[in-house]
Parts: structure tokens; C-alpha cells; sequence
């Protein structure tokens, strides 16, 4: 037990005094830069979207709305939160395993070059027109074969990302047999474990479509493409915010100056993710014919059943908050709130992202009841849902992230004037996300569907009566867009000009008196197979009947 106490101690004065070691930041520093390129280029895009919604903007001949919307949803909601959270989590791995072994660097690079490769021959087919597919791909659209190979590499990149991370997590363990694996690892292994079972749905999808695009087979499963699609899409927006909730756990508290609420409860609530959520997928498709009613019923239970690692994180959270309070000499019920540190930006913004998701969740809930959704489906309440738990719960998270993140990496400082203008950044997001997010949920429950361009359907009376709410939408994105703006000045800055000076990891500790984590938190074999049992028992009985009872394919589709 001693030399355990010593060794960490070491480690941790070691770190202290050397900070990140040059290789692995170099890993991180690289991920984090491509993350916010990719950023502000779509951000440009939804600006554009959002002042075309509102009739402020014509789109030149040249530039199709669905060109705009798939390089927008592609950029920012696969390519911008898979180099984020690869980033963040090697990092973090780094600094909590003292250092990554040469094997995961080399699985981080691999990763990057083939997330790279991907990126690129995707973007290549929409700038060429040869993809407005939009980020589900739905056939029997068709895009260019090299889309769908683009997007083979995507997967191998997740796949060599996570691989890293294992491997470096059992060669830590190895090392220090009887030790738990530290908080923030325990997060970025289970993060990767469920992006790798639910890229299983989106790789058997692509290897389905690539000969279909090729002009090899004639025709598509147009069901079981879908299908397979959400198993993917719906683990991954998951995934990214299970990311979040990690640096909620981990590095909030001791921002705050408290303590970890509960080491086990952090961990069943990774557990729980990795084995609830594949089938959620299921909540995309309610509207979709070919499912029965017995096995779209099983699904809402499924997708409501996601929601209890989420309630567990938020009392943990409150509890926290609570205690560091008091702490602090807060007293009376509510005495902890003001207690907060809120012009500490690395605290605001994520404070906001998790305020954020009491309605996002609560949405999210209202679109799983099958009567609720007819009412919003394929509306633009859809795209205000998750501009609030994408674009605000995990996009502000990650921003707040950044603001100890790349200084730590970059052996740099935050100055007062940097904190001040994260204030202001998160301040614009939460406003300018009011505005988009509050007029997308209204004007959809009007009727004013998503995924297309400005029109007034020929004067319609009731498309007329969405004008206004999309003036606001319009107002929103200009907001949000000065919000891209500005934290990609900042994440620049942190990198390259703020001035030197050790920054901290911040990594909160257990209370003295902490319950020890039982072992079983560790078994990941059981994990797995917990995961695949729930898995088989969502997707076994409708993919079955997708196949044998399919009806004819359908050939590909240009629709644009
Ligand atoms: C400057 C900030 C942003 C603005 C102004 C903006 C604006 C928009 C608008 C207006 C649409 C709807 C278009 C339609 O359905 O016709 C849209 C769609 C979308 N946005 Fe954003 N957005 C922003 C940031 C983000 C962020 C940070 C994310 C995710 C991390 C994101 C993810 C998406 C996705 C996935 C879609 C759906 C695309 C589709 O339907 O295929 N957006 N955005
Ligand atoms: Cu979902």
C-alpha cells in the first residue's frame, strides 16, 4: 500500500513539475488543431444554412442546400467530435497512465492519417456533387463509391484510435496488477468499446453499399441499410456525449474545489452506456415501415432506459455541487449555488452544457413515444433537439474543455483577458442556441419541416406563418457563427500565443473516507457480453425479417 501511495505521488509531482511529455501533447496538440479547422469551416456552413432558412441568403448556382447540409452534418457531428474526443482522451490517458506507451502513439497516428484519409475523400465527393446524401446516407440515394470507402476509413481510424487505448490501459494494468484503472482511462476504454460496437452497424452498411455504387449488384435493402445506419448514428452521438459526461466526473469537482462524488457510480455509469445503448438506434426509425409494433415497443423501453445513467449523472453532479458549497460556508438550501465559481469559464461552460441537457433530455424523450413523434418527425423540432444536446451539451462541454486542455498541452497559461472572452463565447453560444434552438423546436411543431431550403410554398398561408420564427433561427446562427469564430481565435491562441507557465490537468480526488471501487467494476470481458446480449436481443428478430422477408431492392437514386 505504501510504495502504491509513493509511486502515485511521484507520478503525480513528476507530472506536475514536467507537464505533458512532448510526444504525447504533439499527438493531442494535432488532433485538437484539425478538430477546430474543421469547426469554423462548418460553422461557416450552418451560418449559411441558418440566413437561407431565414430568406436572407440565396444560395449561388453553383452551391446546392444539400451539398451545404452534408458537408455541415458530416464536419461537425463526425469529423469535429471524433478529432476532439480522440484528442481529449489520449491526453487524458497520458497524463493519468503516466505517459503512452510507443505502441499507442503509433496507433494514434495510424488513426489520425486514416480519419484524415477519410475525411478528405468524403469532403472530395460533396464538394464534387457527388454525394448530397447528407450525413445518413439514406438509399436508395447514391452517392460516389469513394463516399462510402471515405467512410470505410473513418471506422478503421475509431478502430485504430480505440485499439491504442486498450492496449495501453492493459499494459498499465500489467504494470500495476491489483490497481484500478484510473477514473479518466476507465471513461476513454469504455468510450471507445461502445464507438467500436456501434461502427460494426455503419461498416456492414458501407460494404453493402459499395458494390451497389460501383454498378456491381443493381439493387439495395433499403431497410436494413437504414437500420443499420442508426445502430452506428445513434451509438455515436452517445459516445460524444459519454465524452462529456467523463470530463463532468473527472474535472469539474476539482475545478470547483470539491471532491469525487462516487468512484463506483462513475463507473456504472460508463458500465451501463456500453451495454444499454446500440439498440437505442431504434428511436430513429419509429415513422419506418417494415418494423412491427412489438419490436418498436421493446425499443422505446430501450431507448428509455438510456435516460437512468443520465439521471444518475445528474444527482451525482448536484451532490457535487452541494459539497463543494458548503464547503465553501454555503448554507440554507440553495446557499451552494452562489457559491459557484461562474466567471471561471472552465466551470461555465460546462455548468451551461449541463443545465442544457435537462430539456435536450427531456425532449429526447417526448420524440421516443411513437404517438409524440408523429407529431415533430422530420421536422425542424428534430434539428433544435439536437442543436441542444450535440450542439450544446457536448459542442460547450468540449469548449470548456479546451480552456485547461491546450494551455496544459502547450505549456501555457489562460490569461484573465482569455477567461473573459470564454465568458463572453459561452454567453453568445447559450444565447445564440436560445434563439436557433427555441424558434427549430416551435416553427417544427408548426409544421416547417427540416432539411430543406427557403420557400414559401408558392404563399402558402401556414408556410407564411413560419417567417418569423425562422428570423429568429436566422439571428440565432449569426450569434452561434461569432460564437465558432471567437473559440477558434481562443483554442489558436492557447496553442501558440498565450504566454508560458505550467497549466494543470485537473483530476478530482476520491474523499478520504470513499468507499473502495469493487473489482467487478473491471470486467470488461462481462461488459462485452452483456453489450452483444442486449445487442442480439434488439437487432436478431428485425434484421432477421428485414432479410427473408425483403421486399425487392431498389436501385440508386440521384435526387439532386
Ligand atoms: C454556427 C453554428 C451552427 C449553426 C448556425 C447551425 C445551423 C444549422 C441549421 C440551420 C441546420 C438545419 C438545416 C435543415 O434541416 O434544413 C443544421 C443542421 C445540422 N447541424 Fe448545425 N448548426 C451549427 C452548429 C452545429 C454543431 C456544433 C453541430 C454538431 C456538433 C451541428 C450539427 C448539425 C447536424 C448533424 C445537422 C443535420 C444535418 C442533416 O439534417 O443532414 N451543427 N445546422
Ligand atoms: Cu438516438
Amino acid at each position: 500500500m505504501e510504495t502504491t501511495v509513493l509511486k502515485e505521488s511521484f507520478i503525480e509531482k513528476s507530472n506536475k513539475k514536467l507537464g505533458a511529455k512532448p510526444e504525447d501533447a504533439r499527438i493531442s496538440l494535432t488532433y485538437l488543431s484539425l478538430a477546430f479547422i474543421l469547426l469554423l469551416v462548418g460553422g461557416t456552413l450552418g451560418l449559411i444554412q441558418g440566413l437561407n432558412r431565414a430568406g436572407l441568403f440565396e444560395l449561388p448556382a453553383w452551391l446546392n442546400y444539400y451539398q451545404v447540409l452534408t458537408a455541415h452534418g458530416i464536419l461537425l457531428v463526425v469529423a469535429f467530435t471524433t478529432l476532439f474526443m480522440t484528442g481529449y482522451f489520449y491526453a487524458g490517458v497520458s497524463h493519468t497512465l503516466g505517459g503512452l506507451t510507443s505502441k499507442a502513439r503509433k496507433f494514434a497516428w495510424s488513426a489520425l492519417a486514416s480519419l484524415l484519409v477519410g475525411t478528405v475523400m468524403i469532403m472530395t465527393t460533396v464538394v464534387m456533387g457527388d454525394a448530397s446524401v447528407m450525413y445518413t446516407f439514406y438509399p436508395p440515394m447514391q452517392a460516389s463509391p469513394w463516399f462510402y470507402i471515405g467512410l470505410v476509413f473513418l471506422a478503421l481510424g475509431i478502430w485504430l484510435a480505440g485499439t491504442g487505448v486498450f492496449l495501453n490501459a492493459a499494459s498499465w494494468k500489467k504494470a500495476n496488477r491489483g490497481q484500478k484503472l484510473p477514473l479518466f482511462s476507465f471513461f476513454a476504454v469504455g468510450g471507445y468499446l461502445l464507438l467500436i460496437l456501434g461502427s460494426l452497424g455503419i461498416t456492414a452498411e458501407v460494404l453493402m453499399l459499395i458494390p451497389w455504387a460501383f454498378g456491381w449488384t443493381e439493387t439495395v435493402n433499403v431497410m436494413l441499410s437504414r437500420t443499420l445506419f442508426w445502430a452506428f448514428g445513434h451509438t455515436a452521438v452517445n459516445v460524444w456525449y459519454l465524452v462529456a459526461v467523463s470530463a463532468w466526473y473527472v474535472a469539474i469537482p476539482k475545478i470547483i474545489g470539491g471532491k469525487t462524488f462516487s468512484d463506483v457510480l462513475a463507473r456504472v455509469v460508463v458500465i451501463l452506456s456500453v451495454i444499454l445503448n446500440v439498440p437505442g438506434g431504434f428511436h430513429h426509425q419509429i415513422i419506418d415501415p417494415a418494423i412491427t409494433q412489438g419490436v418498436k415497443f421493446m425499443h422505446v423501453f430501450m431507448s428509455l432506459s438510456i435516460a437512468l445513467p443520465s439521471l444518475l449523472t445528474a444527482f451525482a453532479m448536484f451532490a457535487i455541487f452541494e459539497r463543494a458549497g458548503r464547503k465553501k460556508g454555503a448554507t440554507g438550501l440553495l446557499g451552494w449555488f452562489k457559491k459557484l465559481p461562474w466567471k471561471d469559464v472552465r466551470f461555465l461552460a460546462p455548468m451551461i452544457a449541463m443545465i442544457t441537457f435537462i430539456p435536450a433530455g427531456a425532449g429526447g424523450i417526448a420524440q421516443t413515444n411513437n404517438q409524440l413523434n408523429q407529431t415533430v418527425h422530420n421536422s425542424l423540432w428534430v434539428v433544435g433537439h439536437f442543436h441542444l444536446t450535440v450542439g450544446v451539451t457536448v459542442a460547450l462541454t468540449f469548449f470548456g474543455i479546451t480552456y485547461w486542455l491546450i494551455p496544459y498541452l502547450s505549456k501555457r497559461v489562460m490569461t484573465a483577458r482569455l477567461n473573459k472572452l470564454g465568458l463572453i463565447q459561452t454567453w453568445l453560444w447559450a444565447i445564440g442556441m436560445l434563439f436557433m434552438s427555441g424558434s427549430m423546436h416551435w416553427v417544427g411543431l408548426l409544421g416547417s419541416p427540416r432539411r430543406t431550403s427557403f420557400s414559401t410554398y408558392g404563399d402558402n398561408a401556414t408556410a407564411l406563418s413560419w417567417d418569423p420564427y425562422l428570423m429568429f433561427l436566422g439571428i440565432g446562427g449569426t450569434l452561434l457563427f461569432i460564437g465558432v469564430v471567437l473559440m477558434v481565435y481562443i483554442a489558436f491562441h492557447l496553442m501558440f500565443r498565450a504566454p508560458k507557465g505550467h497549466t494543470e490537468f485537473p483530476v478530482a480526488e476520491e474523499e478520504k473516507d470513499a468507499a473502495p471501487t469493487p473489482k467487478w467494476t473491471e470486467r470488461w470481458g462481462l461488459w462485452i457480453v452483456l453489450a452483444i446480449a442486449v445487442i442480439s436481443m434488439g437487432y436478431v428478430i428485425p434484421i432477421v425479417d428485414m432479410i427473408v422477408n425483403a421486399p425487392p431492392g431498389s436501385p440508386g437514386f440521384r435526387t439532386w
